[in-house]
Order: C-alpha cells, then sequence, then structure tokens
C-alpha cells in the first residue's frame, strides 16, 4: 500500500495481497494474463519466496508481454538470485517508492534504461543501476489507507479488537551484522515526524475505529524525543501500542519519556536482546549492548508496567555452545526478575555482511546462486530462522534449543497466544513447573504433546 504512492497517477493500480485475498493466485492469474502489464511483488525470505518464484516464472511463460519487478528484503540482500530468474525482469533494491515511479515511466514509455536503485541480469552477470538515496517517507504523503479494503486489515490480537500496522521511519541507524535491514538501509534511518505519526493514529482511530496499533519501523524507539511527542500525541486516544527497539536506547530514556509512554498506551516492545554471552554481542556488533543491559531494561519496563519482548538469535557461528547455554541462563533470570516478560527464540543465519559472515564462509557456508537453490533443502528452511541448518550449529543443540523452548512457553505461556483458554493456560503451567524449577529441559515430550494438540502458537508465529 506505502508502494502505491510511487505509482505515477495514470497508470491503474491493482493490489493483490496474499495476506487477505483468498483466491489472490486467481487474481494474479487473471490480472497478468494478456497486455503489458507491470507485476510489482514483494518478496520476503521463506514462505512468500516459495510461493512468488513458480508463479512469476508460469505468469511470464503465458504473457511475454508482463514485466515483473521484484522487491523487498529478499531481492535486496540477494539480488543475483532473483534478477537471473526466468521469472524475474527487474530488481529493486532498497526503498521503493522513488524507484517505482522512474522505473514505471520507463517501462510505460517503452525505454530500455537502468533506473537508479534496479538491477537487472545481463550477459551473465547483474548489472546494477546507480545507487538510490533514501528518502523520509512522509515526504510521499499519509499513508493511502483508502486505496485497500480497510476492514480486512482490522486483526484481532491481544493488543486490542482492531489492531492495524503502521510504518513511520526507514532503516535503523545501528549497524548489526546480522540484520538484513543493514543490507537494505546500511545504518541510516529517516523517521516520519512525531507530528505525521501521530496524525496517522488518529486517521486510524477516527476513521477505521482502531483501538490498538503495531508499529512495524526495524526501531520505532530510536529517538526519545519523537518517542515522547508521539506518546503525547496519541494520549487520550483509548489505543494500545507495541512496537520494536533497542535495550540499550529504551534503558537511556527518561523516567517521563517512560511513563509519558506508558499513559498513552504503549503495552509491549520488541527487544534484540540476541545473546546471554558478551562476547557474542560483541561479534554481532550490537553497538556496546551487555547482558547486564538487558537484565536492567527487564527491570525498568516492568516497573512501568510495559511488556518486554525479548528475541534471541541463538547459535553463534564462533561459539554456539557457550552462546546457547548463557543465553538460556539469561533468559531463566529475565523470567525470574520479571515473569510477564516475553521470549522469542531464534536461531542464527547469516546475511551477507562482513563480521559473522566471514566466520561463516570460513566454516563453508555459501549462499545459493539460483532461486531454484533457494527453495530446495535445507536452504527452503534457512530464513525462518528456527529449523536452519548451519554448519556449527549440531543437531543436538538445536533440540536443546527446542526442549528448553518447550519447557518456557509451558511454565509462561506467551500472552500473545490466543489459542489457549485460561484454563489450558494453568494445565500447562501446572505441568510444567517442576520442569522449569530444577531446570529439567530435556525432551518434554508430554508438554510438547499438550502445546500441540492445544494448537499453541510461539509469539513470532502471532506476528512479531
Ligand atoms: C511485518 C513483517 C512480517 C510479517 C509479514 C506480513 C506479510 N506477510 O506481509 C510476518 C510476521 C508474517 C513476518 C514473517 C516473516 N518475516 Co518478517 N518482517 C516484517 C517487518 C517487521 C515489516 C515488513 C514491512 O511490511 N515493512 C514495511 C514496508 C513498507 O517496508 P519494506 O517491506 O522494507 O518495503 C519497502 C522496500 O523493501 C521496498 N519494497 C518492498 N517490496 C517491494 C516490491 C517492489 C516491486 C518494489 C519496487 C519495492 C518493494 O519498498 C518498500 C517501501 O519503501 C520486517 C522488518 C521491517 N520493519 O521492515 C520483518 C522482516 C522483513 N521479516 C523478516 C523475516 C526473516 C521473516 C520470516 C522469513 C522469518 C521469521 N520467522 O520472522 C517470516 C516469513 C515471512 C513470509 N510470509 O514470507 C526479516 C527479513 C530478513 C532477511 N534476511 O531478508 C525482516 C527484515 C526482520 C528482520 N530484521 O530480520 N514478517
Ligand atoms: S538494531 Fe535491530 S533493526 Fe537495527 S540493525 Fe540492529 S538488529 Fe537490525
Amino acid at each position: 500500500m506505502l508502494l502505491s504512492r510511487g505509482i505515477p497517477p495514470h497508470l491503474p493500480v491493482q493490489i493483490i495481497d496474499g495476506n487477505v485475498d483468498s483466491d489472490a493466485v486467481g487474481a494474479l492469474r487473471g490480472a497478468c494474463a494478456t497486455g503489458k502489464v507491470a507485476l510489482l511483488v514483494t518478496v520476503m525470505p521463506g514462505p512468500q519466496l516459495r510461493v512468488a518464484t513458480p508463479l512469476c516464472r508460469e505468469l511470464k511463460a503465458r504473457n511475454p508481454e508482463l514485466v515483473v519487478v521484484w522487491g523487498g528484503y529478499f531481492p535486496s540482500v540477494h539480488p543475483e538470485a532473483a534478477a537471473r530468474d526466468a521469472g524475474v525482469d527487474v530488481v529493486v533494491i532498497g526503498q521503493g517508492e522513488g524507484t517505482i515511479t522512474e522505473l514505471l515511466g520507463a517501462i510505460d514509455g517503452g525505454a530500455d534504461r537502468l533506473v537508479p536503485g534496479t538491477a537487472v541480469w545481463r550477459d551473465g552477470r547483474l548489472v546494477r543501476g546507480e545507487a538510490r538515496a533514501i528518502v523520509v517517507s512522509e515526504r510521499y504523503g499519509a499513508t493511502p489507507f483508502a486505496s485497500v479494503a480497510m476492514e480486512r486489515y482490522a486483526a484481532r490480537t491481544f493488543l486490542g479488537k482492531r489492531t492495524f500496522n503502521l510504518h513511520t521511519s526507514v532503516g535503523c541507524p545501528y549497524l548489526c551484522n546480522f540484520c538484513a535491514v543493514v543490507n537494505l538501509y546500511a545504518g541510516r534511518w529517516l523517521p516520519d515526524s512525531a507530528a505525521h505519526v501521530v496524525g496517522e493514529v488518529q486517521t486510524l482511530v477516527s476513521r477505521y475505529r482502531a483501538d490498538a496499533i503495531e508499529f512495524h519501523d526495524n526501531n520505532f524507539f530510536a529517538w526519545e524525543k519523537r518517542c515522547r511527542e508521539v506518546a503525547d500525541g496519541v494520549r487520550g486516544l483509548g489505543i494500545r501500542y507495541w512496537g520494536e527497539g533497542r535495550v540499550d536506547t529504551m534503558l537511556g530514556f527518561s523516567g517521563a519519556t517512560w511513563e509519558a509512554m506508558s499513559a498513552s498506551g504503549l503495552a509491549m516492545v520488541f527487544f534484540g536482546a540476541e545473546s546471554g554471552d558478551d562476547e557474542a554481542l560483541e561479534r554481532m556488533d550490537k553497538g556496546g549492548l551487555r547482558v547486564a543491559d538487558t537484565r536492567a531494561l527487564n527491570r525498568l519496563a516492568l516497573r512501568h508496567g510495559v511488556v518486554p519482548e525479548f528475541s534471541f538469535v541463538l547459535g553463534n557461528a564462533t561459539d554456539p555452545e557457550r552462546d546457547v547455554h548463557l543465553s538460556l541462563e539469561l533468559i531463566r533470570a529475565l523470567k525470574a526478575d520479571n515473569p510477564a516478560c516475553e521470549i522469542i527464540l531464534y536461531l542464527y543465519t547469516p546475511v551477507p555482511l562482513p563480521g559473522q559472515w566471514d566466520e561463516a564462509k570460513r566454516l563453508g557456508m555459501a549462499f545459493p546462486e539460483t532461486l531454484d537453490g533457494w527453495l530446495a533443502p535445507p536452504w527452503s528452511d534457512f530464513d525462518h530462522r528456527r529449523t536452519a541448518s548451519t554448519p556449527w550449529m549440531t543437531r543436538a543443540l538445536r533440540e536443546k534449543v527446542y526442549d528448553f523452548e518447550a519447557v518456557l512457553n509451558a511454565r509462561f505461556p506467551s500472552w500473545t497466544d490466543r489459542n489457549l483458554g485460561p484454563l489450558q493456560r494453568r494445565i500447562l503451567s501446572t505441568f510444567a513447573r517442576p520442569r522449569w524449577r530444577f531446570g529439567l529441559h530435556q525432551s518434554p515430550v508430554e508438554l510438547k504433546l499438550l502445546q500441540r494438540a492445544w494448537g499453541y502458537r510461539r509469539p513470532e508465529e502471532m506476528g512479531f
């Protein structure tokens, strides 16, 4: 929807969204059947890649006039693999709005030039246009909510009955070397102004009866002043909200800002705790973050009635055993300090950035060069960060993580899960209590069976 702001007004646009359209594939087949059509596809690694690859190939084979443009995280991070595929004509790297205006103008006018921000596969190699500077999103105007059927996006979540998503900044000012955001934005961060953000929230509340907002910015809480102004602006609107932030940044916020955010409806913040090992954090280029900061933040958030949601990226290539061991210990300590904190466990999967990726390459890793390579095992699971098979992560270590997680999730069922009823929560928690108390995490078959039977969903499966 944001991208549609870049499309020249005289070109007819149809937005097809696999998240909400029950027959998105049928709609695409219809829209792309004949004539000169530009199909703009957003592709994340994982499930989107699996669907987009064969479909784009099929659509292009049926209609030779179709121009397929891929953008988003996957083609931005792995442009070669995407651009060389028969189903893809042009790859857009990074922010899309400005690029798409120019690219569609070129396609419409029949020009065959390489637009800045794009790349194509020519003569057996990737040819890139000039890099395009990123632009503050606000410059493209208000989010065109009316361009989609907003009712279909009002989601019932643990935050509220009508939760909408917003994106209010481009990039992130940090350079963590495991994060694809750095591939796209290289440490640049351009936030919309607080006034703009408040205006967007007001529109969602007054026009679409929003009672909750998820801010999907990479780093919503990067700048205290903006957080404070947004908090003051949305206070009294009756919303609850969630966003992603950094432990070290928010630890430095004043008590007054925390109070303002809490009073304005801030319910939960997603933090990259990443590891319980200071050495691993250093190797990840976490910008000086320390394990002690995560513990301090946990207590600070508790005092202000905000639930911290800590995400871990486990299995550092250099010393995965130590990383996992210390991280699981940290999680036990975090739960002891604040049982309400939420924990999300991912396995570390590298992106092509200097640092850990160099170590991964030394250990024999190389990314697939084609989309077929990405779709075949073990890569098909890679970016899920759950079952990823990396050379340094042994099966036993993976199992240790998932056994631990099963006990953790049973002892402290996530509040983001809406499948479990109160009784089921109580039963799970009671069953898991002795295991958690005495650290008996190994092979919790009974807990795994119960969770599967009751359809328990981990926090990240709920959209975080
Ligand atoms: C919302 C979200 C989700 C939602 C997706 C809902 C949906 N299906 O749309 C959910 C929770 C389901 C999800 C799941 C996953 N996600 Co996710 N997700 C995000 C998040 C928070 C926001 C994405 C977003 O909408 N941004 C807003 C838009 C405006 O920004 P954008 O996507 O970057 O788009 C801009 C440009 O990329 C470009 N662009 C994008 N598409 C296109 C298309 C064209 C044609 C053009 C020209 C340009 C263009 O223009 C846009 C505007 O400038 C991002 C982090 C982030 N804040 O970006 C992670 C992120 C994209 N997710 C990520 C991952 C890994 C996943 C998963 C694979 C794994 C996981 N376990 O989380 C799954 C699988 C997703 C799938 N279905 O395939 C990673 C990707 C990392 C990587 N290596 O590429 C990210 C970057 C998080 C991170 N920091 O690690 N995710
Ligand atoms: S702070 Fe978060 S979003 Fe920013 S680079 Fe680090 S991991 Fe990525």
